[in-house]
């Protein structure tokens, strides 16, 4: 699935957009499925956030549900999960398991970014960095409703300096558009982040949604060694039961 030259490109840039993923008749799926999320068909409690942090007491700007699959594991089962690992296991090696999933939607006219951010800033430290982020779009990705921008080689310096902004919001750091490329993607395909590449997206300005998809992996030992610790990425620093 992944060519030589994706290798290098991934090793070198820190990300790498992959087109065509899924079929028609499975983005029809995920998109029917992710609608059912956002529209509370399932439990999510504790699972579901708005990361933008603004209090808007009529509706969530960027919703953020963690664990799709955990709360409907026939999830595993279907293509992007099935093909994510394949892809994270030809990236990063054999040992790549599936750490958690999430949901981050930005509803129409919401215009508000990701800020710029390194997703190892949100983890505990890891003898073993390896790991990648798969961002699915079910909607097209662009410019104005929110596409990904990444910062090209920015997993080969140390983390950034993170803060979390008084009140509620996303851990975020300094970052810009001038020094990162932006990557627009049909529904469908997917852009591949290393864990600590700089990266954000825009908000969104159209009147349509901007759902995404992410799958995250990591070394099987790793996911362990994080669970023995009671991080599971639910949001709260304790195993669920
Ligand atoms: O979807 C977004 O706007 C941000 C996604 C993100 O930060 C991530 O997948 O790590």
């Amino acid at each position: 699935m992944i060519s030589h030259e994706q290798l290098n490109f991934f090793e070198n840039q820190g990300f790498l957009p992959l087109e065509n993923i899924l079929d028609g008749e499975e983005k029809e799926f995920y998109s029917q499925t992710y609608d059912s999320f956002i529209n509370n068909e399932f439990d999510t409690t504790d699972l579901r956030s708005d990361l933008s942090g603004v209090k808007d007491s009529n509706r969530e700007l960027i919703t953020q549900i963690m664990l799709p699959s955990r709360v409907y594991p026939d999830l595993l089962r279907h293509p992007m999960h099935q093909k994510g690992l394949e892809i994270a296991q030809q990236l990063l090696g054999e040992d790549m398991i599936l750490d958690f999933d999430m949901l981050i939607n930005k509803a129409p006219k919401t215009n508000q970014p990701t800020p710029w951010h390194q997703d190892a800033a949100y983890w505990i430290d890891m003898p073993d960095k390896r790991a990648l982020s798969i961002w699915f779009a079910i909607d097209e990705a662009t410019l104005e409703n929110g596409c990904m921008w990444y910062t090209p080689k920015s997993h080969k310096l140390p983390l950034r300096e993170h803060h979390q902004p008084e009140g509620k919001g996303a851990l975020q750091c300094q970052g810009t558009e001038e020094e990162s490329t932006a990557v627009p993607l049909k529904p469908g395909s997917c852009a591949i982040h290393h864990g600590h590449t700089l990266h954000y997206s825009r908000g969104n300005t159209t009147n349509s949604h901007r759902r995404a998809f992410i799958l995250n992996f990591r070394p099987q030992r790793m996911v362990e060694l994080e669970r023995k610790q009671g991080f599971d990425h639910s949001g709260k620093r304790k195993l669920r039961v």
